[in-house]
């Protein structure tokens, strides 16, 4: 299967779920800890360096934002077809420098838009390679399973890990919880491929 980007741009931000256009395609939520490189997992995966802000410092990511991809996908001997889907990139979790409004209400803006966006198909919950998985990603995974969401586990910043370490720890990752997860980087674009097809298939847009 062959997948190209045609389109990729901004569509909605917003800090109350009320205020979000309905969801009319399919959607992929992108959810880790601060600063572990969500919106640049977004950007490499679509290509663009610039479509989603990304910095050095945590807490870049405000509110819930939603992108609209235009794909070309060519399955094998079939015609090329077009499709629609919604990256949304959430604010990240474990941020203490926030202030206590934001974290107070961060919590029920996240939940609430994982337990209620009907358009929902799955959840990549990123974490760092180097840091594995920590309290409270195992959180949101068991939170994720207990509402029924599909959750795709993503171990980024491949490339800060020596080549000799990074397959073991990327297995270390999910190990505890018996969970593969998936190696990326989006300073290589190591394992964007094979994570696009993997999210066009649990949104239902390939087969
Ligand atoms: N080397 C390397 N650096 C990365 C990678 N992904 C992200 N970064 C860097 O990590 C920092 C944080 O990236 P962001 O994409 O802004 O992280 P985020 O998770 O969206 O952060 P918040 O929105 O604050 O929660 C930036 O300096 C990125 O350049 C990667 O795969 N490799
Ligand atoms: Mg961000």
């Amino acid at each position: 299967m062959e997948i190209t980007v045609r389109d990729a741009r901004f569509l909605a931000s917003a800090t109350d779920l009320a205020r979000l256009p309905p969801p009319v395609v399919a959607e992929i939520a992108f959810a880790g800890r601060s600063n572990v490189g969500k919106s640049s997992l977004i950007n490499s995966l679509v290509q663009r360096k610039k479509l989603v802000r990304t910095s050095g410092t945590p807490g870049a990511t405000r509110g819930v934002n939603v992108f609209r991809i235009d794909l070309r996908v060519q399955e094998e001997e079939s015609e090329p077809r077009d499709v629609e889907i919604d990256f949304v990139d959430l604010p990240g979790y474990g941020y203490a420098k926030r202030s206590k409004a934001e974290r107070r209400s961060w919590g029920p803006l996240i939940e609430g838009f994982l337990s209620e966006r009907p358009g929902l198909r799955a959840v990549v919950v990123i974490v760092d390679c180097r840091r594995g998985l920590e309290e409270d990603d195992a959180e949101l995974l068991e939170y994720l399973e207990a509402i029924g969401r599909p959750a795709i586990l993503v171990a980024t910043k491949t490339d800060k890990l020596a080549k000799s370490k990074r397959k073991l720890a990327v297995q270390a990752v999910g190990e505890a919880l018996g969970i593969r997860a998936m190696a990326y980087s989006a300073e290589t674009g190591e394992g964007r491929e094979k994570l696009l097809r993997r999210l066009l298939r649990v949104a239902h847009v390939t087969g």
